[in-house]
């Protein structure tokens, strides 16, 4: 048995060159381990509250307050738990947060201290953290769903649609689904090479759009996945994860880059049309965040041939996502730690979505670091599916690297993918 010595944190930095919150946490046993939170960019109204310094260093994105709630308030409230009450200790923090969005201390200190201490307890069993959280349970890999374009909030609004995804449904493992999908990803930046349209990267490591619509870009990754020798819908097809909070106000939805007005019948129209004209398998957020009617007339118009993931929808909050997936509203849930702040809260969203029979997802946010904490999640909670961002950037090849240490590592795997995955892709 190991008890927390001391929790300390410090300031370090994201993908995005801003500072965020690394946290150190040190057992009576001498174990030591360490997790950094991260940061979303199109983040929903209901998620836990990012404790920053405001004003003008850093564009206010200052975690100095963060650090010290970690080491002044939780560090002495978690001092002397034992490290294998993972529940414990996030009721502490919770309690001496006090507040019902964990604004007082901060979801991101909270994040980053729940995890480390994850980190901790698994290094004291002495198992890497996947095998930890499975116990005895067998345990397969995620299917990824892998960025190609990077839109919306990602890429100043130059498409309205945030992530144009690939998703390798017809691969046999985890590392080849990566293989495919990096034929994809550099199919898609030779083709803007040849156009003149190759801008770089947006924030998640996708190529920065240029396109003339929301559905060209969709049709560029269609081309892509062709050019790059797989057939789409078969072998590849394509996830969006359009982000409709961020294009909804006043009741409508607006697409900027195209100057153009929707109510939510017409979105819905529009989505139905790509649904038949594309191989697309999976939406996330089509609609926005407060639109529970416009989700759950997705889920009854599509929900039987299409993925439909809340993100902002749900904000991992196991409660939101018992009463709005009961309404009809869904079939599949996002689950992102630092949205709800501690690892037991996550567990019981999980939880929340696998009792209701909804398919899961775990995500990393549009500002990430070398913290590999998500994929040990997904393996060892028998998560179905990981969405890290794209396929470039260390922040987020970290994690997709770590996925094939743990396939590696692990031998006999669950199917892959998970059967239970798209059942109408496997109908005659
Ligand atoms: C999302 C995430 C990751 P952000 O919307 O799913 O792509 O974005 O972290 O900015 O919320
Ligand atoms: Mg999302």
């Amino acid at each position: 048995m190991s008890h927390i010595q001391s929790v300390r944190a410090r300031s370090v930095w994201d993908s995005r060159g801003c500072p965020t919150v690394e946290v150190v946490v040190q057992l009576s046993s001498g174990v030591q381990a360490r997790a950094i939170a991260p940061a979303g960019a199109s983040t929903g109204a209901g998620e836990a509250k990012e404790l920053r310094d405001g004003g003008h260093r850093f564009k206010g994105l200052g975690v100095d307050r963060a650090v010290q709630a970690v080491n002044e308030v939780i560090s002495p409230a978690l001092k002397g738990m034992l490290i294998a009450d993972q529940p414990a200790i996030d009721a502490a923090m919770c309690l001496a947060d006090g507040t019902p969005d964990k604004s007082r201390l901060g979801g991101n200190s909270l994040t980053a201290v729940s995890l480390a201490c994850l980190w901790a307890a698994s290094q004291q069993a002495d198992l890497p953290l996947w095998r930890y959280l499975s116990g005895s349970d067998e345990v397969g890999l995620p299917l990824p769903e892998i960025q190609i374009f990077g839109g919306g909030a990602h890429a100043k609004g130059s498409v309205d649609l945030q992530d144009f995804l690939a998703i390798p449904n017809g691969a046999t493992s985890f590392t080849q689904s990566l293989e495919w999908v990096a034929e994809v990803y550099h199919a898609a930046g030779k083709a803007l090479t040849q156009q003149g349209k190759n801008l770089g990267v947006a924030d998640e490591g996708g190529f920065w759009p240029q396109f003339g619509s929301n559905e060209a870009a969709i049709e560029a990754l269609v081309k892509a996945i062709e050019a790059a020798g797989f057939q789409p819908g078969r072998d590849v097809s394509i996830g969006l994860d359009l982000a409709a909070t961020q294009y909804h106000a006043d009741g409508v939805y607006h697409w900027r880059s195209e100057n153009k007005i929707f109510d939510r019948d017409q979105l819905l129209q529009i989505y139905a049309r790509w649904v038949n004209d594309y191989p697309i398998i999976s939406m996330e957020d089509g609609f926005s965040e407060d639109d529970i009617q416009g989700m759950q007339a997705m889920t009854q118009l599509l929900g039987h041939r299409l993925q439909i993931i809340g993100d902002d929808f749900f904000v991992t909050h196991a409660s939101r996502i018992k009463e709005r997936a009961e309404m009809g509203a869904c079939n599949a849930v996002l689950i992102k730690p630092n949205q709800v702040g501690t690892v037991s809260e996550t567990w019981q969203a999980l939880k929340a979505a696998k009792g209701l029979g909804l398919d899961s997802i775990i995500s990393a946010r549009s500002g990430e670091t070398e913290d590999v904490s998500i994929v040990h999640l997904a393996v060892g909670w028998g998560v179905p599916q990981l969405k890290v961002g794209s396929f470039s950037r260390s922040e987020r090849m970290a994690k997709w690297n770590e996925g094939l240490r743990i396939e590696q590592d692990l031998g006999r795997t669950l199917p892959y993918p998970r059967k239970h995955l798209f059942p109408w892709l496997s109908k005659p």
